[in-house]
């Protein structure tokens, strides 16, 4: 098949085959580096660790529909797209090994540090996005956030300014079905997330979220209209964490077993993107088993680098809140000193 036959063939998306293909090869590589991450952990070379595994279309797509100059403001969860918009994976991997290395994207790379107070970022997008406008650049702003996010002062004040000042932003939503214990028929009692965007004067999209190709042409829709100036949207994608909320949680705690294994099994995003490719005949499985075995040689180079580093010391975590310590502050670092010199710790 030849260049010109792929692309009509991808007719019905804005995407090329081709481009499915690299949207493909992210996700593998994002579910392999998750599965070691998630193993890292189990064996003590990381600290706690929140996977993403079953959200990789989701994030994937969204990454892929945006520009290099656009400001990404994510949470505790967006490995994937953070990847795909620039953030190295072992930057990320030093980040959950505790080092403050891991807090900053390189020069050029717009992605935020990552928030981990639920929604607190979301102002921020919208303020990005506020001097985006003012300044008449050509950025738009992303921030992320999930479905239990949505219940936050920060999620409403964001909304109502991103609608007011019809400012370049995207507010998109991960709908994992859960906020760790709390499954969504506790978190509101609106039918879906997209909804509320109408009470903003928002436009807001619900996607299905295990589709990376139905994800980009959303996200690349809603970017594409804040780009002209036609304001924000609210993205609802609709998705599923396989595993627990972090490593430090157990799921099997609060949901059934089975439904997680639906999902795995019926709803994977992986496998649904495969077969795409597949029918199109622009990838073969002998294409999809060197993928695997690339992706596995790609990760293992950056768990490498990310033991590689020089130990850290553990008196910085005192360096960045205060111009100048405060007195039992001093105290504690001095303590720390004493326990445990300059650092030490890998
Ligand atoms: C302001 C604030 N309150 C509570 C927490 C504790 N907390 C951490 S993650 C989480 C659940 C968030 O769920 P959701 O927004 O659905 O995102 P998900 O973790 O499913 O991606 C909570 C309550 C926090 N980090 N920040």
């Amino acid at each position: 098949m030849n260049h010109t036959d792929q692309q009509e063939r991808a007719e019905g998306t804005m995407l090329t085959g081709e481009q499915m293909i690299e949207m493909y090869k992210w996700m593998v590589t994002v579910r392999h580096f998750d599965r070691r991450a998630v193993n890292l952990q189990r064996s003590g070379r990381i600290g706690t660790y929140a996977a993403l595994e079953g959200q990789e279309a989701a994030q994937v797509g969204c990454g892929y529909a945006l520009e290099k100059q656009d400001w990404l403001f994510p949470t505790y969860r967006e490995h994937g797209v953070s990847m795909v918009h620039g953030v190295p994976m072992t930057t990320v991997f030093l980040y959950w090994n505790g080092r403050p290395e891991g807090c900053m994207a390189p020069e050029g790379v717009n992605v935020f540090p990552i928030s981990v107070p639920i929604a607190t970022q979301l102002p921020h997008a919208v303020g990005a996005a506020w001097a985006s406008k003012l300044k008449g650049e050509n950025s738009i702003a992303v921030g992320f956030v999930g479905d239990g996010g949505t219940s936050e002062g920060d999620f409403h004040e964001a909304m109502n300014f991103a609608g007011v000042m019809k400012l370049p932003v995207i507010i998109f939503c991960q709908n994992n079905g859960y906020a760790i214990s709390v499954p969504l028929s506790k978190q509101t009692a609106t039918e879906t997330l997209a909804e509320k965007a109408a009470a903003y004067g928002v436009e807001g999209i619900r996607v299905d979220g295990q589709d990376a190709v139905a994800v980009h042409d959303a996200v690349k829709y809603a970017a594409d209209k804040a780009r002209r100036g036609e304001g924000p949207t609210f993205i609802e994608a609709v998705t599923y964490r396989y595993g627990s909320h972090t490593t430090a949680d157990d799921h099997t705690r609060y949901r059934d077993v089975n439904e997680a294994e639906m999902w795995r099994t019926e709803r994977d995003p992986i496998d649904r993107l495969k077969a795409r490719i597949l029918e199109l005949g622009i990838w073969s499985e002998e294409q999809d088993q060197a993928l695997w075995e690339e992706a596995d040689k790609v990760v293992q180079k950056s768990i490498e680098e990310m033991q590689a580093m020089p130990p850290v010391d553990h008196n910085r975590i005192f360096d960045y809140s205060y111009a100048e310590l405060p007195w039992h502050l001093k105290e504690q670092r001095e303590e720390m000193r004493s326990l445990y010199g300059n650092g030490g710790a890998k």
